[in-house]
């Protein structure tokens, strides 16, 4: 009997297929390493292609290696960094700062909104980033509230087209100054006002009951909209953050941009690096053809309306691909805390 024996034949054939693996699985590694951008002042490199958690073959196109410069210096990638935990973070309530920023046409609103916290917080700080704010309207600034800061949102450290407010690139990069300077803020949009008390404390309690592990992010909505991620989405921007699934974004709703808690965790500062080369970068943030009017027509959740959330789409999706369920980002206790002014 002759069992193993091989001819050459063989051998070669043998040979071409362990070759064949052996490239499928350097190449790819090749192809990422296009990703990496590095950095002039640490000589560390940083990988600026997306990949999706779910999905280590799903990459996308890969941001500017200029962008590195801004994200150097909003702190967002400093490897060096001591952050706090989450548990410290919640056990001070008095550090929580309140953020928002406003426009000459939004500030009466946005005073509206400040009025409904002080009812609440007479004395937790309130930053109001300015916008392009005319000497005029400034009068309007609330003169003997010393919790109250206003600062203007200075916009020449970035593209020209940040400065167009209503693509929203302006957001996430504000949330991000505020976040190097305060471990725990919470956003709240000029057109947002809190009718109830002890927001803090009940986000704090939620966080405290079952929010305290990775599985749950540190970045908190508080109110939910009644559409899916699908409904509102640009598909181009996937060319940036692949999803993991589509049906997954016709299932889950989005939380709005306008009510959002931040800590500065570990895996706030990830998804900001993200979040913040998207809104450097003029065709994520507001991809061709976006728009923020919808047409809904039939379901809110299976069918594209034709519109775009800028920096809620792109929040929810960068999200939504990390934990799949919205109440990993969303506390569904505290929306009737809050209310729509027009
Ligand atoms: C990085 O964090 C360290 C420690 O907190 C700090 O000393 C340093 O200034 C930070 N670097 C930048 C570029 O923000
Ligand atoms: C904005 O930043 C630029 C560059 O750092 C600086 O020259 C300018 O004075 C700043 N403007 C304001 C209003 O702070
Ligand atoms: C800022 O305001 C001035 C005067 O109101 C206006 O001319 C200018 O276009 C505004 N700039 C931006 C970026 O909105
Ligand atoms: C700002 O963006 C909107 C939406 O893309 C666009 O319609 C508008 O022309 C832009 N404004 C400027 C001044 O570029
Ligand atoms: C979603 O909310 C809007 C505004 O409150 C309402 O007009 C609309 O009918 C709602 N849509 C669905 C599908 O519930
Ligand atoms: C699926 C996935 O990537 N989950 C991650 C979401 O983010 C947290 C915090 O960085 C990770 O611990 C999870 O593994």
């Amino acid at each position: 009997m002759k069992r193993f024996q091989f001819n050459w034949y063989q051998i070669c054939c043998l040979a071409l297929i362990c070759l064949v693996f052996f490239f499928q699985k350097k190449v790819p590694d090749f192809e990422r390493r296009k990703c990496f951008c590095k950095s002039k002042k640490s000589g560390n490199t940083y990988d600026f292609c997306y990949e999706n958690p779910r999905n280590k073959e799903s990459v996308g196109k890969k941001f500017d290696c200029s962008l590195l410069d801004s994200l150097e210096r909003l702190g967002i990638i400093n490897e060096t960094a001591r952050l706090p935990s989450l548990r410290s973070i919640i056990n001070n309530e008095p550090d929580l700062v309140f953020i928002s920023s406003t426009t000459n046409d939004h500030l009466d609103l946005s005073l509206k909104s400040l009025y409904s916290i002080r009812k609440f917080y007479p004395r937790h700080k309130y930053i109001l980033n300015g916008m392009n704010i005319s000497a005029s309207y400034s009068e309007k600034l609330p003169k003997n509230d010393k919790y109250f800061e206003f600062r203007v949102f200075n916009t020449s450290l970035y593209p020209e087209f940040v400065s167009n407010w209503s693509t929203y690139n302006f957001k996430a990069i504000v949330m991000a100054e505020m976040l190097q300077e305060f471990p725990a803020v919470w956003w709240i949009d000029a057109h947002i006002g809190v009718i109830k008390p002890n927001i803090i404390r009940n986000l704090y309690a939620d966080i405290r009951s079952e929010r305290l592990t990775t599985d749950y992010a540190t970045v908190v909505g508080a109110t939910e909209t009644n559409h899916s991620n699908f409904a509102v989405l640009n598909s181009k921007l996937l060319k940036f953050f692949p999803t993991s699934s589509l049906e997954l974004l016709k299932r889950r709703t989005q939380i709005q941009s306008g009510i959002i808690f931040l800590a500065r965790t570990r895996y706030t500062m990830k998804l900001f690096k993200w979040w913040v080369l998207c809104s450097l970068t003029e065709n994520c943030m507001n991809p061709p053809g976006s728009q923020v009017k919808c047409i809904f027509e039939r379901n809110w959740c299976k069918y594209q309306a034709n519109c775009f959330r800028y920096d809620q789409s792109v929040l929810n999706l960068l999200l939504l691909n990390n934990f799949s369920e919205i109440h990993k980002y969303y506390s569904a206790k505290l929306s009737s805390s809050f209310i729509r002014n027009d």
